[in-house]
């Protein structure tokens, strides 16, 4: 879209937080003098460690990328078939499946969570089916206890795509304990960025060590590969911006924290504009900002989308189109709109607003003016 010139200074739906530069510095020279660039790499296992005790988890396996977790995710517990999953994501959960040649069966969210609705899981399971596929989305926690039970009961496996969810904390501790794996991105968009990462949450050490080998093209030791495992590592330079990042990342999301509460008091009382409250336990990371324009709203919500973009303010319709709208999965019958009324209506009503670390209140003022007007 062409933006108006002579404006305001851009703001993006995100920005990265980084260390400062020289705090680098150290691990670049430790990392030149070593000449270890990748394969488990003493930053790479001092950042698996690091991790998980900031996570308050186990069995942390870092990856490229998050798409590449997930994939390995689902190869590592030999997922096949039918997976039931939510169209409301990134299409990389989807397309996940899709690379290891499973069926994806779509099913609606919950219009409060905007996660998979767990009531309409059980009508989609086929015997085909072999796992859930859920999102925490926006970081907020999926209904995990009722997806349990029903996966229990049909004796299916659970991988929550837990892209968004860094540091989140449910009453019972790290959301990411739950179900058989999790899997982290630690793109730059993310709360917490390696430029490019991600990991999986194991829950016992066998099958971190499957994972692990599967990240590294299956190789058990030098001359045994057990499994067609690809190339997943995370190298020492992104393991050591992790680490330098780490030390910063509470700090980040109490100011995320802030960004998040002056939104929520300066959107107060807009008519059509409604802001979904924060889960009510636990601890949240504030990585999206998600608002949906109602119908007494004065425009539609491409019409203020467009608005803010031409005012400079580069929101983004996170997640709109729905995954099942994209031509590869259009022609599945659980992408049919009739079967996913609530996600294709938040789908169509959804912004998420600009929320980063040192994101200042007069700029703030401006996206929420903008939205007043
Ligand atoms: N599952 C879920 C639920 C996910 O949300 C994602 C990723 C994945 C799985 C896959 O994980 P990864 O394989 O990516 O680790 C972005 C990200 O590329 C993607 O990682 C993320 N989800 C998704 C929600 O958002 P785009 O197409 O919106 O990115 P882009 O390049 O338009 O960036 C958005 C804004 O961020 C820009 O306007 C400016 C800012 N930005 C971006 C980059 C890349 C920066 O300031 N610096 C940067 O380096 O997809």
């Amino acid at each position: 879209m062409k933006v108006v010139s002579g404006m305001d200074e851009p703001i993006h739906v995100t920005r990265p937080y980084l260390p400062p530069l020289e705090e680098l510095q150290p691990y670049l020279e430790k990392i030149w003098a070593r000449r270890r660039l990748t394969n488990a790499g003493p930053f790479h296992q001092e950042f698996e460690s690091a991790l998980a005790e900031f996570l308050g988890v186990e069995h942390v396996s870092l990856f490229a990328n998050g798409t590449l977790a997930l994939v390995t995710a689902l190869q590592s517990l030999r997922i096949s078939g039918e997976v039931i999953t939510t169209p409301y994501s990134f299409v990389a959960t989807a397309h996940s499946l899709l690379w290891n040649g499973i069926k994806p069966v779509f099913v609606d969210i919950e219009r409060e969570s905007f996660n998979i609705d767990p009531e309409k899981i059980e009508a989609s399971i086929t015997p085909q089916t072999t796992a859930i596929m859920p999102v925490h989305v926006y970081a907020r926690p999926a209904a995990v206890g009722r997806i349990q039970e029903i996966a229990d009961r049909y004796g299916l496996k659970v991988i929550y795509d837990a892209a968004h969810a860094f540091a989140v904390r449910d009453a019972g501790g790290s959301v990411l304990r739950h179900g058989d794996l999790s899997i982290l991105s630690f793109h730059a968009t993310k709360v917490f960025t390696t430029f490019e990462g991600g990991a999986i949450i194991s829950p016992d050490a066998k099958t971190k060590k499957r994972i692990d080998y599967l990240k590294n093209f299956g190789f058990a030791d030098e001359v045994s590969v057990v499994a067609p495992g690809i190339n997943g590592k995370l190298n020492e330079l992104q393991a050591a911006i992790g680490l330098a990042q780490l030390a910063h990342v509470e700090e980040a999301l109490r100011d995320r924290e802030r960004v998040d509460a002056c939104y929520r008091t300066l959107l107060a009382n807009v008519a059509g504009i409604s802001i979904p409250p924060l889960p009510k336990t636990g601890s949240h990371n504030f990585a999206y900002f998600p608002i949906l324009v109602g119908d007494e709203y004065p425009r539609s919500r491409d019409a203020l989308h467009d608005k803010l973009v031409r005012s400079n303010i580069f929101v983004r319709r996170y997640f709109y189109p729905l995954i099942s709208d994209f031509p590869m999965y259009r022609g599945l019958p659980s992408s049919c709109p009739k079967n996913l009324p609530v996600a294709s209506d938040v789908a169509a009503r959804v912004i998420c607003l600009p929320i980063y670390p040192g994101l200042e209140e007069r700029d703030i003022a401006r996206v929420v003016d903008l939205i007043r007007e």
